[in-house]
């Protein structure tokens, strides 16, 4: 059997790229896709629910599907280093494909809001990371700045060919399901990720590989929801930190994919994000971090507002942005943790195992 190649070979009728573009990749994609029946009893009966579980991605998140496409392009382009701002994930796969690569990654990250396990990838992986006195949104315009002036590739979801990677996700989930979703779950930050599942979405239609549209339901958090609110966040804030985002690059496009789609772009408290993403680890057994689950907890409080209507069973996508293990804190911090320590006997154990 011939191995998976990701996601450039494999939809690369889709994609843009020559016979002389350098394919850089990990591997990426081809991320299972798996039906939670114990939580969709706890959605809708009208509900099948799939979560597309991208933390198994090869730097634990969906932006390895991007960057395989920017750093191909930009060593096509004979571009020597590569720059991003980031809450966490795209500085791990910016910096992970940059070495794969041979090229440098610079990566700018708000001071002190970043998960401890994606701060570890770029840092292994040898990027020189940058922390600014800012959030997420100072440090993209840095980048802007830095890129305006210096030959220094962007990998921000500014980037075009972050994007056109990105979008592979969709036609995943239609591979997989065979027709397209009735509705779309996603978490949204800097709205990169809505705007490339809506492109991949139309795309495959065009090309005939589906009939019909999914519905399209984008969630911030509730602290950091500009979309929502119509205006810039200030001082966005949230446990989430993924999607600590106040002035999204993608704005337009994602208001763009929820109207031409009929969906909504709605957000979810902190406690609503926590609720689901225990209930996806303790439940199921799917650990994804905590932006991640605001797609989940998107669509438990739509099952609790009875706003599926429909008298068919509706095939519903929940896309799980990141592995959980990028955040080990917050997964610690959620539950009720405190050693259980005994003698070595086995009396000692015993009082504690359920007989
Ligand atoms: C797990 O890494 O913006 O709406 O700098 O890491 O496309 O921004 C991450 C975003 C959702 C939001 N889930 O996606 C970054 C960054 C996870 C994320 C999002 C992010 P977009």
């Amino acid at each position: 059997m011939e191995q998976y190649k990701g996601i450039i070979e494999r939809y690369r009728k889709f994609m843009p790229v020559t016979s002389r573009t350098p394919v850089i990749t990990l591997h990426e994609g081809n991320t299972p896709l798996i039906r939670l029946k114990r939580l969709e009893a706890l959605v809708s009966d009208r509900v099948e629910l799939y979560v597309k579980y991208e933390g198994l991605n090869p730097t634990g998140s969906f932006k390895d599907r991007g960057m395989t496409m920017a750093i191909s392009k930009a060593v096509e382009k004979g571009m020597k280093a590569t720059i991003c701002a980031s809450t966490g994930n795209t500085s791990a796969s910016a910096a992970a494909y940059s070495v794969r690569a041979g090229i440098k990654s610079y990566v700018i990250i708000p001071n002190g809001y970043i998960a401890l396990g994606k701060l570890s990838q770029a840092l292994i992986h040898g990027a020189k990371v940058i922390a600014v006195e800012g959030n997420f949104d100072v440090a993209l315009e840095m980048v802007k700045k830095v890129c305006e002036k210096y030959p220094i590739e962007l990998v921000n979801s500014l980037n075009p060919y972050r994007i056109e990677g990105q979008k592979s996700g969709a036609f995943e989930i239609v591979d997989f399901l065979g027709e397209s979703p009735d509705y779309h779950f996603i978490p949204v930050g800097n709205a990169g990720n809505i705007t490339a599942y809506w492109k991949g979405y139309t795309e495959y239609k065009k090309a005939g590989m589906m009939k019909k549209l999914p519905k399209m339901m984008g969630f911030q958090a509730a602290g950091s929801a500009p979309i929502v609110l119509g205006k810039p966040v200030e001082n966005p804030d949230t446990i989430a930190t993924a999607i600590r985002i106040g002035n999204p690059a993608s704005w337009q496009k994602a208001i763009d994919a929820r109207d031409e789609s009929g969906g909504v772009i709605d957000m979810v408290t902190d406690a609503e994000i926590i609720t689901a993403y225990k209930l996806l680890a303790d439940r199921e057994g799917i650990f994804c971090e905590p932006a991640s689950a605001a797609s989940f907890a998107g669509l438990l409080k739509y099952g609790k507002k009875k706003f599926f209507r429909e008298k068919k069973k509706l095939k519903v996508v929940c896309v799980l942005t990141g592995h959980g293990l990028k955040d080990p804190d917050r997964a610690i911090k959620s539950v009720d943790f405190k050693p259980i320590v005994v003698k070595p006997d086995l009396k000692s154990i015993m009082k504690i195992i359920d007989k």
